[in-house]
């Protein structure tokens, strides 16, 4: 049995969304969204690292640990992470204060994002908010140590959080191009969290003809910690609907539609112009249920806006345990998706099968991070906070 705040249950006042960023991955992910959203935000970025911080445009920034980290952040290790969160507890309880309900964004394997998102999830349930939590896993080249402090994190934030929306990032790039530059793999997957987060905020918020209510999106994620679905497209003129469906189910993280199978709850985001007919809405209704298991429980949400965006469908749920784990083998194979009975679905182009090998890290002394074992990768130490901003992302 689920549970939910009073205030959900009691008042048709729309409640108080934040949306906080924690660690260097989850700040950067929470300014995209920021960047993307249509609506302003109430934002918070929390960093032990005061340079990411600084690099914020999070409306309150809260630099956590001054005394556990001087500034410069873990250093890849969870222990240094929690007690420089626990340093800064009354700095977290101000900028979680007032919020009904936070959207955690985090990258797990860190030492900063994975613990303090848990402590975060914990402080605002026991205050009666909704804490959901959105976050990534680590790629497997970035070795088991990581790993092992992202499944860690993940099986804490999962105690306290009504809902875990958990990527994995190997899932993510597994689609990309094989030669595709690290930075650009990188901000693939920050697009793809990015929209993911923008869905929900939008289903959220409601405000069109078919709202869907917050416990039943909370019940919809509630598990997805052990397997999410989501994908996202949009197109304009005639054939809008398929053409926007089509897109959405060549995500990765759909499997080329297989994974809707799969799903146990799907909420299908449609939004866009108010000039959106109701034939298409049912159209990619229709769609969609030609691709999901007899199990699956299909949700619609219609969000219009200004007249002239183009429409958007957004897919977000949740699997069985375990799904969302297995790493597909070949490139996926697209169904014929158009709303359009008998129209050929466009090939996609095959991927070459790549494997990735866990890489060679060598162990080095880490200084003032005795405690931690430092990722070295050709001369470079992964866990410098700075190393996938300045060197990837840009
Ligand atoms: N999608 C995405 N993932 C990222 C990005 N940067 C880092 N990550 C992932 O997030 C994990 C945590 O890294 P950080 O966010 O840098 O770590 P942190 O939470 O700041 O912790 P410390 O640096 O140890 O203080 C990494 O292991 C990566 O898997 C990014 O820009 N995008
Ligand atoms: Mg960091």
């Amino acid at each position: 049995m689920i549970s939910y705040p009073r205030w959900l249950e009691d008042t048709a006042d729309t409640p108080r969304l934040r949306l906080i960023g924690i660690g260097n991955a989850g700040v950067h992910i929470a300014d995209r969204i920021a960047a993307q959203a249509s609506s302003e935000l109430e934002t918070v970025a929390i960093n032990s690292d005061q340079h990411s911080l600084n690099t914020s445009s999070a409306g309150t920034r809260v630099a956590i640990g001054p005394l556990t980290t001087h500034g410069l952040g873990a250093g890849g290790d969870a222990e240094t992470g929690l007690e420089a969160a626990k340093e800064s507890l009354k700095e977290i309880l101000g900028a979680i204060e007032g919020a009904d309900i936070l959207l955690i964004c985090a990258g797990l394997g860190g030492g900063t994002g994975g613990p303090t998102a848990a402590l975060v999830a914990k402080l605002a349930k026991e205050r009666g908010a909704l804490p959901v939590a959105v976050v990534t896993s680590p790629f497997r080249f970035e070795g088991r140590r990581r790993s092992a402090q992202a499944s860690e994190a993940l099986d804490e934030l999962k105690k306290h959080a009504d809902a875990v929306v958990h990527f994995e990032n190997d899932r993510m790039a597994d689609f990309s191009e094989p030669m595709l530059e690290a930075a650009k793999t990188f901000a693939a997957c920050d697009e793809l969290l990015a929209a993911a987060i923008i869905t929900l905020i939008s289903a959220t918020k409601g405000g069109g003809p078919l709202p869907v209510s917050l416990p039943d999106l909370i019940s919809i994620l509630r598990h997805s910690g052990d397997g999410c679905l989501f994908g996202s497209g949009s197109a304009e003129g005639g054939e809008r609907a398929a053409a926007a469906l089509e897109e959405a189910l060549r995500s990765p993280l759909l499997d080329g539609g297989r994974l809707l199978k799969e799903g146990t709850e799907i909420l299908v985001n449609i939004g866009g112009p108010s000039n959106i007919a109701f034939v298409e809405a049912a159209s990619i209704m229709q769609s969609v249920s030609r691709h999901v298991g007899e199990k699956t429980n299909l949700h619609l949400t219609l969000a219009t806006t200004q007249d002239d965006a183009p429409l958007t469908v957004a897919l977000i749920g949740r699997t069985g345990a375990g799904v969302a784990r297995q790493v597909p083998q070949s490139a996926p194979a697209v169904e014929p998706l158009s709303v359009v009975p008998d129209q050929p679905a466009k090939p996609k182009p095959s991927t070459p099968k790549v494997h990735q090998e866990d890489l060679p890290l060598e162990p080095v002394s880490k200084g003032r991070f005795i405690k931690s074992e430092p990722t070295m990768f050709e001369g470079e130490d992964l866990d410098v906070p700075t190393f996938i901003r300045r060197k990837l992302l840009r």
